[in-house]
């Protein structure tokens, strides 16, 4: 299978920490995609002009950050990402989605960035800023149940503190937010997320 992707992308990360939890990674070509160039030819596997996109070896291809990962997860057979069912599983969905949307507000603020100037909106800034901080205070007071291992929401956690940590770093979330420093001082040592730093190309 191929992966197109970025070393910045944030949704990347979620399938590439994926793959190296599940002992995929060594089976993947990865092909190295910047969707900002008009010129990428993205939208032959993606119409949506993203990536994440996973090509399997069938031609299917897979889009979504959230689908590529339930799809790779159906393809071993060790400890699954995504639980089978029970509390389990939809904890770490949910999670997942909460992790999620603090990536779409961040990629979002850092895509106005690169707006000119007078084109940039405040208010949207302002409104993905505060969502973000939400979302933190949130999971700084569920921190005590996220436990030590990798599942899909897990990952998309690591994934979007990692994220802030890249592209935000003045802007400390670490501050106000103790337990989940703690956690991800811990889970940010996986191998799987020490071999998937991100990286400006
Ligand atoms: N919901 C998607 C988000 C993917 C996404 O936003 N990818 C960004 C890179 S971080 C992208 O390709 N953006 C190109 C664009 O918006 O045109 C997922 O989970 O895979």
């Amino acid at each position: 299978m191929k992966l197109r992707y970025s070393p910045t992308s944030p949704f990347v990360r979620k399938v590439t920490v994926t793959l190296h939890e599940t002992g995929l990674f060594d089976g993947v070509e990865m092909i190295a995609t910047n969707v900002s160039d008009p010129a990428s030819d993205i939208a032959k596997d993606n119409p949506v002009g993203k990536v994440p996109a996973l090509i399997a070896d069938d031609g299917t291809v897979y889009m979504e950050s959230a689908v590529i990962c339930a799809w790779l997860d159906s393809l071993h057979d060790g400890p699954k990402l995504i639980p089978a069912e029970g509390p389990a599983r939809w904890h770490a969905l949910r999670l997942q989605a909460l992790c999620d949307g603090i990536l779409d507000g961040a990629v979002g603020r850092i895509q106005e960035t690169r707006r000119p100037a007078e084109k940039q909106w405040d208010g949207l800034h302002e409104r993905r800023r505060t969502a973000i901080a939400r979302t933190l205070d949130l999971l700084e007071s569920e921190a005590d149940g996220l436990g030590d291992e990798a599942n899909a929401g897990t990952v998309a956690l690591g994934c979007a503190l990692g994220y802030l940590d890249f592209r935000f770093a003045d802007e400390n979330w670490r501050d106000g937010h103790p337990r989940l420093a703690a956690w991800y001082g811990e889970f940010a040592a996986r191998p799987s997320m020490r071999a998937t730093e991100p990286r400006l190309p």
